[in-house]
C-alpha cells in the first residue's frame, strides 16, 4: 500500500532531478567560501529574493536563530506573534542561546499582528526597559491555516519598524507558496524587510537547507553567527545543488499542492462532523464537532488505511499537501475519512 503522507511538507524526498544534480555537484570547502554550487545557490536566492545577498543554512530554525542572533544582543527585545514558529516551536533559542526576550503579540486568525499592537509593544528608552530591536513576520503562517502575508500588509510593518529605528525580520519558511497564491513576485513580499528567512525542505522538496536573505553587511555578519552556532557546512554543495533544482523546477509548481488542498478542503467540508478551516495555500485544518470520535480513532484510522496527518494537541488536524500528493491520494484520504466518520 502506498503511503499518503500529509503530515507535513517536510517529509517530501528529492526529486529525481535532485539526486541526480547532488551526484554531479561541484563542491570545494564552503567555510573557506570555495563551494561552487553554494555559491551559486546563494546568489539565485539573493536574486530571487531582491536582496543583496544570501547565507545557506541547515534548516529553518537556525536560519532564524542566526537572523535574531544577528539582529538583536543579549536582552533586547523582539516582538513575534504569539502563534508564531519563532515563539512557539524553536525551543526558546532566542532566549537560550541569545538572551533575547520574546515579546509575544496576539497574531490575528489571518496570521497579521495588530500595527496598534506592534506599536504598543515597542518601548521607550528608559532605564528599566529592555531595548525593542526587531520585529518578526511568519509568510505563510503555518499555525494560522497557512494563510499568506500579503505585500501590502508587510511593507506597512516594515514602516512602522522602521519609522522607530528597528528591523523586520520574515519567517519565510513557506514564502514561495505565499508568493503563488496572491500571485505576486516574491520579492514583492519582501521589499521592505530586512531580513527574510525560506526553506528548500520543505514543500520545494530538497532533503536539507534554508536561506536567510539581507543586505550584504548583514550576511556577513550572519556568516560569523552562523559559524559559531555550528553551521559552518564544508562541502555543502551537495546539498546546495538539490535547493537549485528546487528553486528552478519546483517553485513554478506550488499551485498544483495549492490546488490539491482545496480539492481535500471541498471532499472534507462533505462529510458531517468535520469543520474545515478557510485554505489559502498548502495547508488545511480541520476539526470534528458534534461526534463520539476521538481524534487519537481518527489518526489511527487513517493510519490503517496508509494515511498519515498530524493530529495537534488542539483537537485540530493538519494535512499539508506537497509534491508527492496526487489526485488519487486526495481521494483516498477523503474516501478513508467517510469510512472512519461513518
Ligand atoms: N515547521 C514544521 C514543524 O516544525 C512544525 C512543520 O511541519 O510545519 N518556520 C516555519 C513557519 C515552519 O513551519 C518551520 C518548520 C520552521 C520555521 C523550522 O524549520 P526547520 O524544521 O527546517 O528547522
Amino acid at each position: 500500500m502506498e503511503i499518503v503522507d500529509l503530515r507535513s511538507d517536510t517529509v517530501t524526498h528529492p526529486t529525481p532531478a535532485m539526486r541526480e544534480a547532488m551526484y554531479r555537484a561541484e563542491v570545494g570547502d564552503d567555510v573557506f567560501g570555495d563551494d561552487p554550487t553554494v555559491n551559486r545557490l546563494e546568489e539565485m536566492a539573493a536574486q530571487r529574493l531582491g536582496k543583496e545577498a544570501a547565507l545557506f543554512v541547515a534548516s529553518g530554525t537556525m536560519g532564524n536563530l542566526v537572523a535574531l542572533l544577528t539582529h538583536c544582543g543579549r536582552g533586547d527585545q523582539a516582538v513575534v506573534g504569539d502563534h508564531s514558529h519563532t515563539f512557539l516551536f524553536e525551543q526558546g533559542g532566542m532566549a537560550g542561546l541569545g538572551g533575547i526576550m520574546p515579546w509575544p503579540v496576539p497574531n490575528q486568525p489571518d496570521g497579521t499582528l495588530r500595527l496598534d499592537d506592534i506599536e504598543k509593544s515597542i518601548r521607550p528608552e528608559n532605564v528599566h526597559f529592555a531595548r525593542t530591536r526587531l520585529i518578526c513576520l511568519e509568510n505563510t503562517h503555518n499555525v494560522c491555516d497557512g494563510t499568506p502575508l500579503t505585500a501590502d500588509y508587510t511593507a506597512q510593518v516594515a514602516r512602522l519598524a522602521h519609522s522607530h529605528g528597528l528591523r523586520l525580520h520574515i519567517d519565510g519558511a513557506r514564502i514561495f507558496n505565499a508568493a503563488t497564491a496572491l500571485g505576486v513576485d516574491v520579492r514583492d513580499l519582501v521589499r521592505e524587510a530586512d531580513s527574510v528567512m525560506f526553506c528548500l525542505s520543505k514543500g520545494l522538496c530538497a532533503p536539507v537547507g534554508s536561506l536567510l536573505c539581507g543586505d550584504a553587511a548583514f550576511i556577513q555578519e550572519a556568516r560569523r553567527v552562523r559559524k559559531v552556532v555550528g553551521g559552518g557546512m564544508r562541502q555543502a554543495g551537495i546539498l546546495a545543488a538539490a535547493g537549485i533544482v528546487a528553486l528552478e523546477q519546483v517553485v513554478p509548481r506550488l499551485a498544483e499542492d495549492h490546488e490539491r488542498a482545496r480539492q481535500l478542503a471541498a471532499g472534507l467540508a462533505e462529510i458531517p462532523s468535520i469543520q474545515v478551516a478557510p485554505v489559502s495555500t498548502n495547508i488545511l485544518y480541520f476539526s470534528l464537532t458534534n461526534t463520539a470520535k476521538t481524534p487519537e480513532q481518527v489518526v489511527e484510522g487513517l493510519a490503517e488505511r496508509g494515511i498519515l496527518l498530524l493530529g495537534r494537541e488542539n483537537g485540530r488536524f493538519r494535512a499539508v499537501t506537497h509534491y508527492w500528493i496526487d489526485d488519487e491520494g486526495i481521494e483516498r484520504t477523503v474516501q478513508a475519512m467517510r469510512e472512519i466518520m461513518a
